[in-house]
C-alpha cells in the first residue's frame, strides 16, 4: 500500500498506521483524509490482519486537528459536505471488524481526538495532551466529537471538554474512561502491540460480532440491545471459529481460528 501522507506496515498479523505529516503536527488535511478512504478500501482485503494500531509520526503529535491552514479556503457551503466526507471515514474506522487501537504519541486535538475516538481503545503516552480546542476557533467538532465524547465520557465532561476547549493530560482522560491505558512513552508501540496480540489470539468473527454488538447496541434501549446480542450470537453460534473454540477446549489444546 503506497500513500502521500500515511505509513502502513505489519508486524505479523497486526498493521500500524503512521499518518505522516510531521512538520504540520500530521493534522488532518484533504488529502490525509482521501489517503485515509483508500486506505480503508484496501485494507479490507488484507489477509491475516487481525487488529490495527493508528499512530502519528515523530515524538510530539498524534494529529494536532484538522489543518487550519487548509479550512481558510473553505466555504461554509463546502463544509458540510467536509464534515460528511470525514464523518464518513470515520465511521468506517470505527465500523472495521477488526479491532483498532489509537496509539496517542503527543497532541490529539480537535479532529485528531474525533480520529482517536473513532478507535476501539485510546492507548496514550503521560506526556500526550488531549482536546476538543474548535470553539477557540470559532467552530464546532465537525468529525462527530460531540456524538462520540459523550458516548466516551457521559454528557457532564463532553461539555466541559467541548465548551471549554482546554486541552488535558492523558491522566485526566483515563480518569474520564476516554483513555484505556497510560504508559511512558518508550512503551507505547509495544503496549499497544501487547494488548492487539492478545486480542489477535482469538476468534476473529467473536472478535468481530462481540465488537458490533457493542457499538450498535450502544445506541438501543436495552431490550432491543439483547435483541441484536441474540442475533450474533446466533450467527457466531454456526461458525467455524465457535466449533474449533470449543473443540480445542475440549482437547485440552489452543485453537486454532482461520480467517
Ligand atoms: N493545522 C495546520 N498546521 C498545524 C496545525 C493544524 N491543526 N497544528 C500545528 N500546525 C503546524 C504549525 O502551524 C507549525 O507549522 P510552521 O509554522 O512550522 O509551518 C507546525 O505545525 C508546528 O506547530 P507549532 O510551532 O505551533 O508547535 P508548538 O509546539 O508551539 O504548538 C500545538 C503545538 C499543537 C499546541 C499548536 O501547534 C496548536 O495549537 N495547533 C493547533 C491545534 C488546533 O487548534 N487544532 C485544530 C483543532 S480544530 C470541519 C471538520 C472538522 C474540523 C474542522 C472543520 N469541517 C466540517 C469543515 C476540525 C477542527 C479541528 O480539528
Amino acid at each position: 500500500m503506497n500513500f502521500e501522507t500515511l505509513e502502513f506496515k505489519r508486524e505479523g498479523n497486526i498493521g500500524i498506521l503512521t499518518i505522516n505529516r510531521p512538520k504540520a503536527l500530521n493534522a488532518l488535511n484533504a488529502q490525509v483524509i482521501q489517503d485515509l478512504k483508500s486506505f480503508l478500501t484496501q485494507v479490507k482485503s488484507e489477509k491475516g490482519l487481525r487488529a490495527l494500531i493508528l499512530t502519528g509520526s515523530g515524538e510530539k503529535a498524534f494529529v494536532a486537528g484538522a489543518d487550519i491552514k487548509e479550512m481558510e479556503s473553505i466555504s461554509a457551503a463546502d463544509a458540510k459536505q467536509f464534515s460528511e466526507n470525514g464523518q464518513i471515514v470515520f465511521q468506517e474506522i470505527e465500523d472495521l471488524p477488526i479491532p483498532t487501537i489509537a496509539a496517542v504519541n503527543g497532541f490529539a486535538l480537535g479532529g485528531g481526538l474525533e480520529l482517536a475516538m473513532a478507535c476501539d481503545f485510546i492507548v496514550a503516552t503521560k506526556t500526550a495532551k488531549l482536546g476538543l480546542p474548535e470553539v477557540s476557533l470559532g467552530l464546532i467538532p465537525g468529525y462527530g466529537g460531540t456524538q462520540r465524547l459523550a458516548r466516551y465520557c457521559g454528557k457532564g465532561v463532553a461539555r466541559m471538554m467541548t465548551l471549554t476547549g482546554d486541552v488535558f493530560t492523558a491522566d485526566q482522560c483515563a480518569i474520564w474512561g476516554l483513555v484505556t491505558m497510560v504508559t511512558d512513552p518508550t512503551e507505547l508501540i509495544p503496549t499497544c502491540l501487547k494488548l492487539a496480540a492478545s486480542i489477535s489470539k482469538r476468534s476473529p468473527l467473536g472478535v468481530a460480532l462481540a465488537k458490533k454488538s457493542i457499538n450498535q447496541g450502544y445506541d438501543l434501549d436495552q431490550t432491543a440491545g439483547m435483541s441484536l446480542e441474540a442475533k450474533l450470537f446466533a450467527e457466531v453460534f454456526a461458525s467455524a471459529d465457535k466449533k474449533e473454540g470449543v473443540a480445542a477446549f475440549l482437547e485440552k489444546r489452543a485453537p486454532n481460528f482461520n480467517d
